[in-house]
């Protein structure tokens, strides 16, 4: 019987997850470490939605215009099991930095009593996976430099969009006027879209054959691609900010801290626009408070304010406009050329989302 697309991709994990402890092994490393390592990737990396990593599989399918055949498959396994393990190395350093408690509906790795700080090692150990994997699954081949420079280049940008989000949520100087739309985008297009957007079609384009500098054709498709999967990504993340404002535990997994945490999110800075004097003083007073009630009276401001519609509406237009976007592509191309259906695929798996 043929496995399901996510239990495929799932039985592609193990044998990756031994290959990186054995290579701790080989070098005769104690077997606590060993052990240690193992627990680490199997508590992190598994769990999520898998939807960065299977975009790979699906963007590469769509991009040859039929199923790969294992060899690819496996290949492409690998690049979207890479993408998993930079999702895990950054929600293991991100929830040490945003001090969360749940992850997944499981506690945040870094809670563990016995993992502590030991957390921060064990994410760098998520990201190092990475390059190893890409070196000895495609040592033979010439994309190995071009797979490395797109993760090179999308990690800088998450790391520095990263560093944007946390500077901006002082927790000292709580002091709203520093918030903004603009502030907002840099953040979340930094942090969340290169990696989780752009980074599975980039590795998907290049798997399948799809070189930057054609110069047979017109459009440059890393640059099209970047052009729709940007807003999308930032389209991704104002939903995160959202959920963490209107989502359950039972629903996202996790507990909504941005209030807490005093972040720079799309609902404060919403809520921020829309405030009347009064409200606005009530944010200035409670948001990013640690107080009994603060966040509670932040939550009722962003009610008042008709937050919820404003997202509706945010949302409708984002569609319209990443839909906009999409047609640049011309709706028949050559097999090796861009396909509107990897965006509409990526834009459907997201819209109107509730986790
Ligand atoms: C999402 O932010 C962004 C990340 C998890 C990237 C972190 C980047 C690093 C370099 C560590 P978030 O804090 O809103 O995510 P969540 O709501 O899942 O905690
Ligand atoms: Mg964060
Ligand atoms: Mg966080
Ligand atoms: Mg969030």
């Amino acid at each position: 019987m043929l496995l399901k697309r996510r239990d495929r991709f799932l039985s592609a994990w193990e044998p990756i997850r031994d290959e990186l402890v054995q290579h701790m092994e080989q070098q005769q490393l104690p077997k606590d470490a060993c052990n240690w390592y193992r627990n680490n990737l199997d508590y992190n990396v598994i769990g999520g939605k898998l939807n960065r990593g299977m975009s790979v599989i699906d963007s590469a399918e769509i991009l040859l215009g039929r199923s790969l055949t294992n060899a690819e498959y496996g290949k492409a396994a690998v690049l979207g099991w890479c993408i998993e393990l930079f999702q895990a190395f950054c929600l293991v350093s991100d929830d040490v930095m945003d001090k969360c408690h749940v992850r997944r509906t499981q506690p945040c790795w870094y809670r563990l009593p016995h993992v502590r700080l030991i957390a921060v090692n064990d994410a760098c150990m998520l990201r190092s996976a990475i390059s190893h994997l890409l070196k000895k699954h495609f040592r033979r081949d010439t994309m190995l430099m071009c797979l490395n420079s797109f993760t090179t280049y999308v990690s800088f940008n998450t790391d520095m969009g990263q560093l944007v989000d946390l500077i901006t949520a002082s927790e000292d100087t709580i002091n709203l006027s520093k918030f903004s739309l603009e502030r907002h985008r840099k953040i979340v297009v930094y942090k969340t879209a290169y990696y989780s957007f752009y980074l599975p079609v980039a590795l998907a384009m290049r798997l399948t054959g799809i070189l930057d500098s054609d110069p047979g054709t017109a459009i440059r498709p890393y640059q099209v691609a970047l052009s729709i999967l940007i807003p999308l990504g930032e389209y991704f993340q104002v939903q995160d900010d959202w959920l963490d404002y209107a989502g359950t535990v039972e629903e996202i997994g996790k507990v909504g801290t941005d209030i807490i945490d005093n972040k720079c999110s799309w609902c404060v800075n919403t809520a921020l626009s829309l405030a009347n004097p009064e409200q606005r003083a009530i944010l200035d007073a409670n948001y990013g408070g640690k107080r009994r009630g603060q966040e509670w009276r932040v939550k009722k401001v962003f009610e008042e304010v008709g937050i919820a519609e404003e997202y509706a509406k945010y949302e409708d237009n984002a569609f319209r406009r990443i839909t906009g976007l999409i047609e640049i592509i011309p709706e028949v191309t050559k097999v090796g050329e861009l396909k509107r259906e990897v965006f509409v695929t990526f834009l459907q798996k997201i819209h109107k989302r509730l986790m």
